[in-house]
């Protein structure tokens, strides 16, 4: 199949070009003024915007959390996500304790593969570091996984020595690791506080996990990071106090990249004192913040020192939730977001003049794809890339609901916001699979082994 999308104006991370895209089977052919016909079939872009596909390199499908799993899967995850302009995620594959690191990929491909409706990678979230689990990392390598996750708090937690090796040994094979970012002993403490003083509604939630306790683990992170002499990356950061550790860091010459996501950008603590249990939509870790860290973040954004928007979309519906109606502990953590994410970062951001168009690109293109090993091949538009392109109705205007949305949930974090502008088309390796908000054809998705990166 060819295509020619005629007129459009190609956004990269840098430029803003009036430039013509010819698409022929799954990759971009050519990019220029004026591309001749021929057999193509002529697509009128006029007046839209023509992005590489977006990459949501932080999704939780079908993952077990608090006794139950997230209510997206990969096929309602990923339909959602290329619905929205999202034609890569990397999940979170996760070795649970007890298991190798294989076991937790087979895992993975097993419930990814042959249902997922965008591209997908994974990176290996390590809950259990022995001496047969670091043998395994070059075999990670071989499958194509060269990015790590490791969590500071909660079950799957590590100490600061198993941070320390694991660092080591990834870096020994040019990987990259990832760090949830609380200190989860003093987490505990201060829920035993809290239930102690009887409060048991989310409003404890924030109060249990404050600021400090997302700085204090990013410094101790990146105090190992140092010794070890790698880069690294902080995934969702949420506070000032924490982005303020980074930059002392960086200023010291160390490589920290810094992920954040759209809920710590456009919704604050105030959401864990609404009536009733509607709260509970909101109790997510790092928890929501104040309206000053949110103004931190967007000006991090803006001056390029935070490198990547991503969801943490982790989704579990109202009646999940309510497995915590009488203890907030026992609320899964997490919300939905991988179908709004380009609709909001748009509408919010770029219209609001708070990043720029290009930004908007790098930030959910360009960057995770050089961050993580997928560019060229994603995260821009050439000559030899994927076809992997979003073409974005600026003009559009809606409103965000849970009563059509894709994404398994029954409730939206962003109920009520209006949105201007959207994917009117998303085509993956060269499919149109998306037009006017409908998705033409399921399970077109598949695993994409990855390279090291580098940004
Ligand atoms: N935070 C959440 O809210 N959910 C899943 C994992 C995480 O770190
Ligand atoms: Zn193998
Ligand atoms: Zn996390
Ligand atoms: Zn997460």
């Amino acid at each position: 199949m060819k295509y020619l999308l005629k007129g459009g104006t190609v956004i990269s991370g840098l430029d803003t070009l009036k430039a013509d895209v010819l698409i022929e089977d799954e990759i971009i052919k050519e990019v220029g003024k004026k591309i001749p016909e021929e057999d193509a079939t002529v697509i009128d872009v006029t007046g839209k915007y023509v992005f590489p596909g977006f990459i949501d390199a932080h999704t939780h499908f079908d993952l077990e959390v608090s006794g139950t799993v997230t209510a997206d899967n990969f096929n309602t995850g990923t339909k959602a996500a290329i619905v929205g302009g999202t034609t890569c995620v990397i999940d979170f594959a996760t070795q649970n304790k007890g298991e190798t690191l294989q076991e937790g990929l087979d895992n993975w491909h097993k419930k990814a593969d042959n249902r997922s409706s965008c591209d997908y990678g994974f990176h290996m979230a390590i809950s259990e570091w022995n001496p047969h689990t670091s043998e395994e990392v070059p075999h990670m390598f071989q499958e194509g996984i060269t990015s790590f996750k490791l969590y500071m708090t909660y079950s799957s937690r590590v100490r600061d020595g198993e941070i320390y090796e694991v660092l080591k040994r990834i870096k020994e094979y040019g990987g990259i690791v990832g760090v949830h970012c609380e200190n989860g002993e003093l987490i505990d403490q201060l829920i035993a506080e809290q239930k102690k003083e009887g409060n048991f509604s989310p409003s404890a939630h924030p109060v249990s996990r404050p600021s400090c306790i997302e700085a204090e683990a990013i410094n101790r992170f990146l105090t190992i990071a140092k010794l070890v002499d790698v880069p690294v990356i902080v995934v969702h950061l949420s506070t000032k106090e924490g982005f303020e550790v980074i930059q002392r860091a960086a200023e010291q010459g160390q490589k920290v990249y810094i992920e954040t996501c759209p809920q710590y950008l456009l919704l604050d603590e105030s959401k864990y004192y609404l009536p009733g249990f509607e709260s509970a939509k909101y109790v997510i870790s790092p928890p929501l913040r104040t309206k000053e860290d949110s103004q931190c973040l967007w000006k991090g954004l803006k001056e390029d020192k935070i490198h990547t928007l991503a969801t943490d979309h982790c989704s579990f519906t109202l009646k999940q939730k309510e497995m915590g109606k009488d203890d907030y502990t026992k609320i899964p953590n997490g919300m939905p977001g991988v179908e709004t994410r380009a609709a909001v970062v748009y509408t919010y951001g770029v219209l609001e003049d708070k990043i720029s168009l290009n930004q908007m690109c790098r930030l959910m293109a360009e960057n995770p794809a050089k961050l993580y090993g997928l560019y060229p091949k994603k995260g821009t538009i050439q000559a030899g890339s994927d076809a992997d392109i979003v073409v974005w109705d600026p003009e559009y205007q809606g409103k965000i609901t849970a009563a059509n949305q894709m994404q398994n949930v029954d409730y939206a974090p962003f109920e009520g916001y209006n949105i201007k502008g959207r994917p009117e088309k998303v085509f993956l390796r060269g499919q149109l699979l998306v037009e006017g908000g409908k998705l033409l054809k399921e399970n077109q998705g598949k695993y994409i082994s990855r390279k090291r990166g580098s940004l």
